[in-house]
């Protein structure tokens, strides 16, 4: 997923060709080509502005640590897989550690709120977790939070359908009290998996958020993901922040990644919120969910 990284990585490296040792200037020309690279992939200016202050800081210390043991002892890498190295050991504290649990409650359904921007994928990827879990044992009942639109109900119960789930819709209903209610309805009924299809909109917006909060405060759901489109790009971080303020998520779901997307939100997302990325959505049918391995 992270192709334009190791494209840029591999410009960086050239740059030490034929040199004997790391020395600033070239990590400052590579560290460049690092940073365009990183741009290019949609990870957000910050989070790329950290990462090459970290990188440098260490190439510098590794400088001063060369020159600090006698020559004949050092024990030589050549200085391009030394910066290789430091990038990757970057990579993988930016985004580690890899955590693609799900969370079931101890007692009563396992409530898993799906929240996101309109059209990021949330009620297609309830569909898809629902597959997914059912794969695994799980019972899942799928709950129309998204009552705006009569067409988002409508949405559900087709894929519903398609499962051969049963879904609850309340037409009308206040959402809070319809996925209350349905999580009780799962209970008697022998479902033991809820997955909450709520409302998205175009931009944040207080009531909306503070309608989320209400359904995780009364449902209390051992899971609430956060779905993001990775075509989103740079808008990642503060789309990705505010929800994390509003509702302190416990994962995140990047979605058409089957795209062009460049997957640098992925990096961006964990980096700010500290949440990590769970799944990846690799197209619009149901069995396109993938766990998230930063390698792969
Ligand atoms: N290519 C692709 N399309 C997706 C993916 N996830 C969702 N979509 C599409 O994105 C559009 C919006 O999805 P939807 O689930 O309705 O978004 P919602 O408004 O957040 O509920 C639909 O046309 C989906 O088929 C994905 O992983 N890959
Ligand atoms: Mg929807």
């Amino acid at each position: 997923m992270f192709e334009t990284l190791t494209r840029g990585f591999r410009a960086a490296k050239q740059r030490f060709q034929g040199l004997a040792e790391l020395d600033e200037s070239t990590i400052d020309a590579a560290l460049a080509d690092v940073r365009t690279s990183l741009l290019e992939a949609d990870v957000g200016f910050d989070v790329v502005q950290d990462f090459c202050k970290h990188v440098k800081e260490k190439a510098v210390g590794v400088i001063v640590k060369i020159k600090a043991t006698s020559k004949e002892k050092v024990h030589r890498v050549t200085p391009e897989d030394h910066f290789v190295k430091l990038c990757h050991d970057e990579l993988v504290e930016l985004m580690g550690p890899v955590d693609t649990n799900i969370r079931f409650a101890k007692k009563g359904p396992t409530g898993i709120m799906v929240v996101g921007l309109q059209g990021s994928g949330k009620t297609t990827t309830v569909g898809k977790l629902a597959r997914l879990l059912e794969k695994r044992g799980r019972r899942p009942l799928l709950v129309a939070a998204d009552v705006y639109r009569p067409a988002a109900i409508e949405q559900l119960k087709i894929i519903g359908e398609q499962l051969k789930m049963p879904v609850y819709a309340e037409p009308g209903g206040s959402p809070p009290l319809i996925c209350e209610k349905a999580q009780r309805l799962a209970a008697e009924s022998g479902r033991d998996t809820v997955l909450f299809d709520t409302a998205g909109r175009l931009a944040i917006d207080e009531p909306l958020m503070n309608e989320l909060k209400e359904i995780k405060r009364r449902c209390n759901p051992a899971n609430v993901f956060f779905v993001i489109d990775a075509m989103i790009g740079q808008d990642a971080v503060t789309t990705a922040k505010t929800f994390h303020d509003w509702l302190a998520y416990d994962g995140v779901i990047l979605t058409k990644l089957d795209g062009d997307a460049r997957g640098g939100a992925a990096l961006s997302v964990k980096a700010v919120t500290g949440t990590p990325v769970k799944f990846v959505g690799m197209g619009e049918s149901m069995d396109r969910l993938e766990e998230f391995r930063p390698e792969g």
